[in-house]
């Protein structure tokens, strides 16, 4: 297991290890299409240094691994990332990023069971990517939010966004930069929010 890319500044700082009085364990998965930036976005928001289980790309994968759109990506994610974040004495937040690539997708449903939600990560140069974590958590029942992972590439409103997603009015749609952790906080928080708005509702 490995890391390719520097580490965010935060997470070279000294973090305090598990507190003793944590009582409740939320999990967060992230997921979405190829290199649509779930493994950034897990390093952005996450507290301690990653568990990441990145692989180089090889000649091997040509042909199976559609890398067209992130020509220059390098590394792919095998297995799982896994980052926390403390949210206080007694509760903490597992955020499981999921390996993007078809060949992977069947581990996806169990990532969502016992989930508190998910995250789906959309790049819209790539859109159809993310339908099928948008129909397995539908199947599932699992709560989630769309995030448009902005790589400066569209001019597209959100609005042209849920049009093209067909997304129900009801579930979130926001704009984030994965690198920046407030931007990949804002959109946690508004799964927070999502997830609270549906028990309220009755739906969970
Ligand atoms: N410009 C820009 N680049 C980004 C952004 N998010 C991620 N990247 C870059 O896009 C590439 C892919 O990001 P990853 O985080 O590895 O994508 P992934 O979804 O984990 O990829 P897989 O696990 O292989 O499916 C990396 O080189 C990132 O630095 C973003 O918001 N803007
Ligand atoms: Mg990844």
């Amino acid at each position: 297991m490995h890391s390719t890319t520097s580490e965010p500044a935060h997470v070279n700082e000294p973090v305090a290890p598990l507190a003793a009085g944590t009582e409740q364990a939320l999990k967060i998965a992230v997921v979405g299409g190829f290199g649509v930036g779930k493994t950034t976005m897990v390093r952005s928001v996450s507290e301690i240094r990653p568990l990441t289980t990145e692989e180089t790309m090889s000649q091997a994968g040509a042909g199976v691994d559609d890398n067209n759109g992130v020509e220059g990506k390098r590394t792919t994610t095998v297995a799982f990332d896994f980052g926390r974040i403390t949210l206080d004495e007694t509760s903490v937040l597992y955020l499981f990023g999921a390996p993007g690539q078809e060949r992977f997708w069947f581990l996806w449903d169990r990532l969502f069971t016992g989930a508190l939600g998910a995250v789906v990560l959309v790049d819209t140069r790539r859109l159809q990517d993310c339908f099928y974590a948008i129909d397995r958590l539908e199947a599932q029942g699992t709560p989630f939010v769309v995030a448009h992972n902005d790589f400066g590439e569209t001019e597209h409103s959100l609005e042209d966004v849920r049009a093209a997603l067909d997304l129900d009015p009801d579930i979130p749609l926001i704009r984030c930069d994965a690198r920046e952790r407030a931007s990949a906080k804002k959109v946690l928080i508004e799964l927070v929010h999502h997830v609270r708005f549906l028990i309220t509702k009755g739906a969970r």
